[in-house]
């Protein structure tokens, strides 16, 4: 059982063929925390208007969830642009699950950050390449390309691998407007005066410093099955959990130390 004070995931989009629904529940089963955030799209309402997938696997997802938050840890549900029609509820609570619009999070180290989807960021960034590309059918036939290439490796028993992330990272303009993302939600928070900000929607994990502000993305449950974890003393990491069985390797080498420092990237 891994450890952690608290843990971030978003862009599950449950409902959808997409999700990684398998990953996440052992990711889920495999974590304790006192808190959970959970930073939208994590069921996708949006495109379940058109056809509906749901897996016993994603019955358990929620159902883990669920029963995390009535095992007394904090669970925060705050709805994205796709589980939108849930941002009507917020500052309800259902079943031990807070819903906000947002939320401000202090770390062990004193850190606060301010905790949201990200899509507001759509309109400083609108017209461009990244909006398009997450919105448009391109980008949906991406997943479907990725979906048929991990049906052939699991065949062939190769491990996950992520085409759409694979594509995306080596697409030089869509980096471009990542980065100008990032940089509307490090302007935000020292706006209103946080350390850092810590978001998801556009499926790319990753934290950066933009001029001492923290920018915190905890990736999605779709390609890169990526959460941001902080441990017992306010560290800020990824896990990419479709490499978990090194994970488990490394753990099981140290003798049980709760995270391999390999794991850790910067901040
Ligand atoms: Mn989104």
């Amino acid at each position: 059982m891994l450890r952690y004070r608290s843990v971030f995931i978003s862009d599950v989009h449950l409902g959808t063929r997409d999700c990684q629904a398998e990953f996440l529940l052992d990711f889920l089963r495999s974590i304790e925390c006192d808190r959970l955030y959970l930073v939208g799209d994590i069921i996708d309402f949006w495109a379940m208007r058109k056809s509906v997938y749901w897996t016993e696997a994603q019955s358990a997802v929620v159902q883990t969830i669920l029963s995390k938050a009535q095992d007394g840890n904090e669970v925060v549900y705050i709805p994205g642009n796709h589980d939108a029609l849930l941002r009507d509820y917020c500052d309800a609570e259902f079943n031990g699950v807070k819903l906000r619009r947002q939320a401000a999070f202090c770390s062990m180290d004193g850190r606060r950050f301010r905790v949201s989807h990200g899509d507001e960021f759509d309109a400083q960034v609108k017209h461009n390449l990244l909006t398009k590309f997450i919105g448009d059918n391109a980008y949906m036939w991406l997943l479907g390309m990725n979906r048929w290439s991990q049906s052939l490796r699991a065949r062939f028993g190769f491990k996950y691998w992520s085409l759409a992330g694979f594509l995306k990272t080596r697409m030089g303009k869509v980096n471009r407007h990542i980065r100008r993302f990032e940089e509307a939600a490090a302007q935000r928070a020292r706006f209103d005066h946080y350390d850092g900000f810590i978001c998801g929607h556009i499926h790319k994990p990753g934290i950066r410093d933009y001029a001492g502000i923290l920018y915190c993305n905890d990736g999605d449950w779709v390609e890169t099955c990526s959460a941001l974890v902080e441990d017992e003393f306010g560290n800020l990491q990824l896990l990419h959990w479709s490499d978990h069985q090194k994970v488990q390797q490394i753990q099981s080498f140290v003798g049980g130390r709760p995270v391999d420092s390999t794991l850790r990237h910067t901040g």
